[in-house]
């Protein structure tokens, strides 16, 4: 996929996109990232790009025109580069503290997207006119403030970017970790714990069915951990479920079921098949002896 992000401190990506999974996606080819500064499409010699509110009022507010241009640019070199795929074919993004809060599920929407656009806002706000003309998806990163969408242009490319194929070295890991294994009601389950060498350390050992070779064991073990550490630190995440899917078992809401233990043997679904087989995967953790 391709992604172009607008912004006034393109610096700010530098370090970012040659770091980590960013950099290992761009590497393998599965992700292409261009950084364009808005501040080129000043109309004015000072580069100005942000003016007084009208309406008073504290801070600055991005003007329409320099916006409009950056987009348009990257909108038009792009469509020349990647023939086949239109302009009409960008999804368009603004991070902002006015948009849907970002979720797993929009992250796996916008990954599978052939080029997306982000724009990124500064100062107190953008003009409300390139907005609407625009017509962009705003998107959150959640309730707190943020002096800009960069950080949230970011986060969101290192969503996108590791689930695209051959990103992860491990590819079980995109389809087990939280949020992407659900409960059987269908809810995003938080991760269970995870331990390596040495099997003791300061006094604390390694939960014991983790070193009994019992893979069924291990995989309730593990399923149980997940229920029961969404059920007492995210307990928003299984309400939520209920609330939106009326297929969900309502019983869970009326009769909370009390901590799962392993015996129990609850089905925890994994959204994504593994690519390998559960005795492979077994074999390459190991048990470190
Ligand atoms: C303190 C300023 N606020 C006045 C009530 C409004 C405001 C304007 C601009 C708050 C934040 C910002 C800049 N933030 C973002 O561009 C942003 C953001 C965020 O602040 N929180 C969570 N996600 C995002 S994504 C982009």
């Amino acid at each position: 996929m391709r992604i172009d992000v607008l912004t006034i401190f393109p610096d700010l990506f530098t370090g970012f996109l040659a770091t980590s999974i960013p950099a290992n996606a761009i590497e393998s080819g599965a992700l292409s990232c261009h950084v364009h500064d808005i501040r080129i499409h000043a109309a004015n010699r000072h580069r100005k790009v942000d003016d007084r509110p009208f309406g008073g009022g504290p801070g600055m507010v991005m003007m329409c025109q320099p916006i409009f241009d950056a987009v348009k640019a990257a909108e038009s070199v792009t469509s020349q580069s990647t023939d086949g795929c239109p302009a009409t074919n960008i999804v368009r993004v603004l991070l902002s503290p006015q948009g849907e809060r970002l979720t797993q599920p929009r992250v796996e929407w916008l990954a599978q997207q052939p080029h997306l656009l982000l724009l990124c806002g500064h100062y107190e706000g953008i003009d409300e006119r390139v907005i609407e003309e625009l017509n962009p998806l705003e998107i959150s990163l959640g309730d707190y403030v943020l002096s800009g969408g960069e950080l949230g242009a970011m986060v969101l490319i290192d969503a996108v970017a590791r689930l695209q194929a051959g990103v992860l070295g491990h590819e079980d890991s995109a389809a087990e970790d939280s949020f992407s294994v659900r409960s059987s009601e269908g809810a995003p389950l938080l991760d269970c714990p995870h331990y390596t060498r040495p099997r003791e350390w300061n006094g604390r050992e390694v939960p014991e069915v983790l070193l009994s070779g019992d893979h069924q064991a291990v995989a309730r073990w593990r399923d149980a951990q997940r229920i029961e550490r969404t059920q007492t630190r995210r307990p928003d995440l299984l309400q939520d479920c209920l609330l939106k899917d009326t297929q969900c078992d309502r019983s869970i809401l009326t009769h909370p079921r009390p901590l799962l233990t392993a015996k129990q043997n609850i089905a925890a679904e994994h959204v994504a098949t593994p690519t390998r087989t559960p005795e492979a995967s077994f074999k390459a953790n190991d048990l470190h002896g």
